[in-house]
């Protein structure tokens, strides 16, 4: 008989998240969460906080190639980038992958989800040591607070909007966010499931246009998240998601990246949201 990791995050939203498990490899109580590293029976490793799943093994991608590279392909130059939270390594690992990327600064709360990932995740946490990477181990609100016109990209990896993430949700952090991006700063959060949590999004989405002139959200798809989706908001200073796609794509090279989600074709269709969505979005609609 499997075992079965149960999230019951969502139960309000009437969900349920059930993963099949084989054994628990590693667990701990940090001073921020519970820590916990499963081995599943079809997702590869699986790392868990306050019983909630961050990531995958088998469908990481989806989420970390998506929350990186459709910010620093919007933006004309990223050469400096934050990311806050992240403590996996996942999105950091696809950061590093832009030439055009000179320094990632990354601001993890909890020091030993890093240690954590290290050990267990090395396909996710390889690239913490990558030359290009500061890792600060502090409060990601504060380090906005602290650093003023200071970033190209912010990207906002964080946990779900309960407990001290939800923070991370609210007008005050965005408001921040545009204060430490440059004046073509680009921000993308993590934003949640489009149709089981529609009123945060917009919420944010009308934080978001007190100072950012442009706000979209799009979308990507995790299986192990409830309801099988996420989504990001992605607020900008001056670009569009699409105006710099076709030049910074031609400079990357991305065909050597190992990439398994993100294409230019999946960086326009991510924005298109079903009719009902967009309307209660009123983010623009885009012409394919
Ligand atoms: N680097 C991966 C960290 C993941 N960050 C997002 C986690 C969200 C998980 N919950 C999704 C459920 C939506 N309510």
């Amino acid at each position: 008989m499997a075992e079965w990791f149960v999230e019951k995050l969502n139960m309000a939203q009437h969900i349920k998240t059930q993963i099949s498990i084989k054994e628990k490899l590693y667990e701990e109580k940090s001073p921020y969460q519970h820590i916990a590293i499963y081995e599943t029976t079809g997702f590869g490793k699986m790392l868990t906080l306050d019983d909630v799943i961050m990531c995958t093994e088998k469908d990481e991608f989806g989420y970390h190639e998506m929350i990186a590279h459709v910010p620093l392909f919007a933006h004309n130059n990223p050469e400096n980038v934050l990311v806050i939270g992240g403590g996996d390594g996942g999105t950091v690992r696809e950061v590093v992958k832009h030439s055009a990327v000179k320094h990632v600064d990354m601001c993890e709360i909890d020091e030993r989800v890093v240690e954590v990932a290290k050990k267990y995740l090395p396909t996710m946490s390889n690239q913490l040591s990558n030359p290009k990477v500061s890792l600060h181990f502090q409060d990601g609100f504060q380090w906005v607070k602290d650093h003023k016109n200071q970033y190209d990209v912010i990207i906002v990896d964080s946990s779900d909007p309960v407990g001290p993430a939800e923070v991370l949700f609210k007008e005050e952090f965005i408001r921040c966010c545009y204060e430490s991006l440059k004046e073509n700063g680009i921000l993308v959060n993590q934003a949640e499931h489009m149709l089981m949590f529609t009123d945060i999004i917009k919420e944010m989405l009308d934080y978001g246009r007190k100072y950012f002139p442009i706000q979209y959200y799009y979308n990507t798809l995790v299986p192990t998240y409830p309801g099988g989706f996420i989504g990001f908001t992605f607020f900008s200073k001056k670009f569009t998601p699409f105006e710099n796609l076709a030049q910074r794509i031609e400079q990357e090279k991305i065909d050597n990246w190992n990439l398994q989600y993100y294409t230019k074709e999946m960086h326009k269709a991510s924005f298109t949201l079903p009719k009902a969505i967009q309307k209660e979005l009123k983010t623009p609609v885009i012409s394919l």
